[in-house]
């Protein structure tokens, strides 16, 4: 890459687990230099972060609910903002942005509701700017070969996918822990309707319709809150069926006590299933009906996606920071192609985008509408 790319943030200041690793995925690959933030709501926190970071102070855009800055942004020639903020400012930020032909990578969810999303998908069109997702799991090797096994054939016809993503961290009542996190997902003001739904529900369902290349067309929900008093769902689930006549199970717990991060994902065809786990990321596993399971992993596989994706021999592993590392470095690829009018590498285009959060939007909305009619059968 010929040049950095000049990249501001809004939100992930100070405390903030996600803000630090936006942070990190984007100096991984050297394809950006972060020139400056608004890095809080207090503008008292923004000055402290940007100087943490070492950030131009005259560049802090002070309190990253006033937009009117996005401006300024153009102005500075960032080419790029990360949002990192709660997601009821992902829309406002990212339209001022947009509006200034600033490109985005926003965290998940793209928003708050599907209305909200459907304007930004067509915002970013009409402005003709790349609006980057950070679906983490998707930038993986061995999810990039889940894909490519599957658009090959590899497992026939699919018949049954099972998604669960399990976490314990909101198995208490935490709101007021001085969790950041946790203080603002489980509030509907900032996080939206949607609690466990909105943060780890669409990861799974993005995962696997990212592996299966299949979204369901209809879904029975069952969307609950364990901990009393907790304004938001905390544990999640679904029978799916799809187009095909394939069904599928997703689950989404933040209460399920002894899980950290289970990202778990199985998907079953007609000659073939595989598996794979988020915690184990570095391996994939895949077994032929009636054939003995493999171990796969990157030095036994021929895969120009999970080759594009990996900065370093195999049996060495990588892991969190690398598969977010990667949806930026997918995004640099494709933001310095459209400025060099040259053609985006193919892989990069696996990066998902705003059309990925539309589709996590309408899935939220499904889930929320057949929760409200008991768990009745709702279109997605
Ligand atoms: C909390 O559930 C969280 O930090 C999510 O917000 C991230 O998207 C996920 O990658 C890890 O867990």
């Amino acid at each position: 890459m010929n040049r950095r790319l000049r990249m501001g943030m809004v939100g992930g200041g100070q405390g903030a687990f996600i803000g630090a690793v936006h942070r990190l995925a984007a100096r991984l690959d050297d394809c950006y230099e972060l020139v400056a933030g608004a890095l809080s709501s207090d503008p008292t926190r923004a000055a402290a972060s940007a100087a943490e970071l070492r950030l131009d102070p005259t560049r802090s855009y002070g309190d990253y609910r006033d937009m009117a800055r996005a401006e300024a942004a153009r102005a500075d020639g960032i080419d790029v903002v990360a949002i990192v903020t709660p997601n009821h400012l992902h829309a406002p930020v990212a339209t001022a942005f947009l509006e200034a032909g600033i490109h985005v990578i926003c965290d998940k969810p793209l928003a708050v509701s599907l209305a909200e999303g459907q304007a930004l998908a067509a915002l970013a069109r009409r402005k003709q700017r790349l609006f980057a997702l950070t679906h983490t799991y998707s930038g993986y090797p061995m999810v990039r070969h889940a894909r490519e096994l599957i658009a090959r054939g590899e497992l026939g016809d699919i018949r049954y996918v099972h998604v669960e993503y399990l976490q314990d961290w909101l198995a208490s009542p935490v709101e007021q822990s001085g969790n950041k996190q946790a203080g603002w997902r489980t509030d509907p003001a900032l996080a939206g309707p949607a609690g466990c739904l909105g943060d780890i529900g669409t990861h799974a369902w993005q995962l696997a319709a990212f592996v299966t290349g299949l979204t369901p067309s209809e879904l029975a929900a069952d969307v609950h809150t364990f901990v009393p008093g907790r304004r938001v769902d905390d544990h999640v689930q679904a029978m799916l069926r799809y187009a095909n006549g394939a069904r599928g199970l997703l689950v989404a717990s933040q209460i399920a006590s002894g899980e950290e991060n289970a990202l778990n994902l199985r998907v079953h065809g007609t000659r073939a299933g595989l598996r794979f786990s988020q915690e184990s990321p570095n391996e994939l596993w895949f077994t032929p009906q009636g054939g003995e399971t493999t171990r796969l992993t990157r030095g036994r596989i021929d895969s120009p996606a999970a080759a594009h994706a990996t900065r370093i021999p195999p049996g060495h592993p990588e892991g969190y920071l690398e598969a977010f590392a990667q949806l930026y470095r997918d995004a640099a690829l494709q933001i310095v192609a459209q400025q060099t009018n040259t053609p985006a590498p193919p892989e990069s285009l696996m990066l998902t985008t705003v059309d990925d959060g539309v589709a996590g939007l309408r899935f939220i909305e499904a889930m929320l509408e057949s929760q409200a009619r008991q768990g009745a059968w709702v279109g997605v």
